[in-house]
């Protein structure tokens, strides 16, 4: 490895650091990072005194308010978690890190490290990447420099020989009980929910919307706290690299490990007692719902006991994402009842073609009958979509683009995205067959003269439906502009109508009608209040 240091200290201590997102903290990380916080709980419970640094939730400059906690303590080992979209912001911090505290042993961590260990090292000041899950490796390293050992042949761990080469030592996914212990150390009492919800309150303007009842409905999405009950999902999407992220660091396949029921309900009782203000519980697990599932509803009779017996508030509201082919009248009635609101489920396109590219053709039969339904008990849907694929043709895009507007008028929520991303470790991002499609956006990380070249979008091979998707997407970004510099942040239930907004005469122009367009203005308008008429010029100015 790299740097080999000893232990100075019996009693180490460790600094982790969240991915950064400066420019979309109000749109995107709009929660504290859940893994570095989890990570934190666990080292504490060991013994180790961790902080957790929120490049997200700063009162000054994240960069100043970073340089001022590594002067203010010896820290042993300082963690930066990556993703690729904050990749870029990650690596600002790691290299301020290095500045600041020359001597600092530098692990990476989280999705983007795991997958490309070797481009942490080109770009970032790093001794150690971690590859998947970090509670083992981040306690065996500890416990190395504790006893004075040397630092390398880790298990989950990358590290750099002498002669510059990568060696990657798997480790196993986390076990049930130990998956079940992480996700028990997890500190919400100190994770600081409340200066988020803050943050977002005033993002949303709260006091401008008009009646009560939007206000409390606002608030019920902003005082929401994340949890997080399973450690993967096995469903294999071709635009997704989650579902590889265990495999990743294993070497193998990995086993999927998940509460039961009655340890849910404990998570929950613990998250309500930290943070009583707390409107809507989230489960934020990639699949919540399963199509084999033996814990929805003794969870849901759990929950609406614990409301009965006053263990947790009765209005408690909770949202999840799904799979759609899991849901039945059954489980959507049970949910109901127990207080989910909101039910997410990743349909991301409408066309049958395109799902068999995404590698989910299995779900498009379920969609009509159980968005109907979900809808009919009350429940809103809120639908995922990415509007086209490698091999999507216009019609495609169109009938995405149709469905999506007929089921927001219905009463679904939709967040919609123009192309696939490809993300590292997923299945697209690997097939060499699409880097034609695939274009690369030069990243630069501020305060050094590092940059590369990131692929950030992979576009459809026919020609006519790529310079469309492009041109959508154009409109779409001059005219979110134009109104949020009216209204406030324009969250992504309502960005879709703006989707659906941009694509009109574009689509009409290649023959595919998608809606009219002042019925379309009008529908925005009706979820925006405070949105000012003058807004519709916009749409011919971005024409
Ligand atoms: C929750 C979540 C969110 C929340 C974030 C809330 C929060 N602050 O935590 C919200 C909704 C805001 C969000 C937004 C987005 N997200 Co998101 N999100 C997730 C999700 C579902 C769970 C993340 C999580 O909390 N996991 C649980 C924790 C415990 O795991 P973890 O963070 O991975 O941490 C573990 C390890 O990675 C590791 N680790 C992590 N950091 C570190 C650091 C060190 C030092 C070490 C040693 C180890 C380590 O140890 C941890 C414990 O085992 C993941 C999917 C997933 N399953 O991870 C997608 C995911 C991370 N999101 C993704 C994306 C694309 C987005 C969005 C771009 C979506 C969008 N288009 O708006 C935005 C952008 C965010 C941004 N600006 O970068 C992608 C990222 C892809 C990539 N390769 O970068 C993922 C992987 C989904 C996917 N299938 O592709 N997201
Ligand atoms: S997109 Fe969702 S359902 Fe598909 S593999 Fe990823 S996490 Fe699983």
């Amino acid at each position: 490895m790299g740097r080999a240091r000893r232990s100075t200290s019996d009693s180490p201590s460790a600094l982790l650091i969240g991915p950064y997102d400066p420019h979309c903290g109000e749109f995107t990380f709009l929660a504290p990072p859940l893994g570095v916080w989890r990570l934190a709980g666990v080292l504490e419970a060991a013994g180790i005194e961790t902080k957790v640094f929120d490049p997200n939730c700063c009162r000054e400059p994240p960069q100043r308010a970073l340089e001022r906690v590594l002067l203010s303590g010896a820290w042993d080992i300082v963690g930066v978690s990556t993703t690729g979209m904050t990749l870029r912001f990650d690596l600002e911090l790691a290299h301020i890190v290095r500045r600041v505290t020359p001597e600092a042993f530098i692990v990476a961590g989280g999705m983007e490290a795991t997958f490309r260990p070797e481009l942490m090292f080109e770009l970032g000041p790093f001794d150690l990447i971690v590859l998947g899950e970090g509670e083992r490796p981040l306690l065996d390293l500890v416990a190395r420099r504790r006893a004075g050992l040397p630092l390398g042949g880790i298990a989950g761990t990358a590290e750099r020989n002498k002669d510059g080469q990568i060696i990657r030592i798997p480790q196993r996914a986390l076990s049930r009980d130990e998956l079940r212990d992480a996700i028990y150390s997890t500190p919400y009492d100190k994770m600081p929910y409340s200066a988020y919800w803050e943050r977002l309150e005033s993002a949303y303007r709260i006091g401008a919307l008009p009646s009560k009842a939007a206000r409390e409905a606002h608030l019920a999405e902003i005082r929401s706290v994340r949890l997080i009950t399973l450690n993967y999902c096995p469903m294999g999407c071709t635009f997704c690299s989650s579902t590889n992220f265990l495999h990743e660091a294993q070497g193998s396949v990995a086993s999927l490990a998940r509460l039961e029921a009655d340890e849910c309900l404990t998570m929950i009782e613990r998250i309500v007692a930290a943070h009583p203000r707390v409107r809507t519980i989230i489960f934020q697990d990639d699949i919540f719902v399963f199509t084999r599932d033996h814990r929805i509803l003794p969870l849901c009779e759990g929950i609406v006991a614990a409301k009965h017996s006053g263990r947790i508030p009765a209005n408690l509201q909770f949202i999840s994402t799904n799979r759609i082919d899991a849901m039945s009248a059954e489980r959507l009635t049970a949910m109901s009842r127990a207080g989910f609101r909101v039910l997410g489920f990743g349909i991301e396109n409408f066309s049958k073609k395109v799902l068999g590219e995404f590698n989910k053709a299995q779900i498009q039969r379920h969609i009509e009958p159980m968005l109907s339904a979900a809808l009919a008990s009350g429940v809103t849907p809120f639908l995922d979509l990415i509007l086209s694929s490698p091999h999507a043709a216009l019609e495609d895009v169109g009938q995405t683009l149709r469905e999506a507007y007929r089921w927001l008028r219905a009463g679904c929520e939709i967040g919609m995205y123009p192309y696939v991303i490809p993300f590292s470790g997923s299945a697209f991002a690997r097939d060499s067959s699409l880097l034609p499609q695939t274009h690369h956006a030069l990243q630069r990380v501020a305060g050094t003269d590092i940059a590369w070249q990131q692929p950030v979008k992979i576009l459809p091979i026919d020609p006519i439906v790529a310079e469309a998707i492009l041109r959508i997407e154009s409109r779409f970004d001059a005219m979110l502009g134009e109104i949020e510099q009216q209204t406030a942040h324009l969250p992504s239930r309502l960005r879709s109508l703006l989707w659906i907004l941009s694509s009109l005469p574009i689509m009409a122009e290649r023959g595919q009608y998608i809606a009219d367009e002042s019925e379309v203005w009008s529908e925005l308008y009706a979820r925006l209040p405070p949105l000012r008429p003058a807004a519709a010029s916009i749409a011919a100015a971005t024409a």
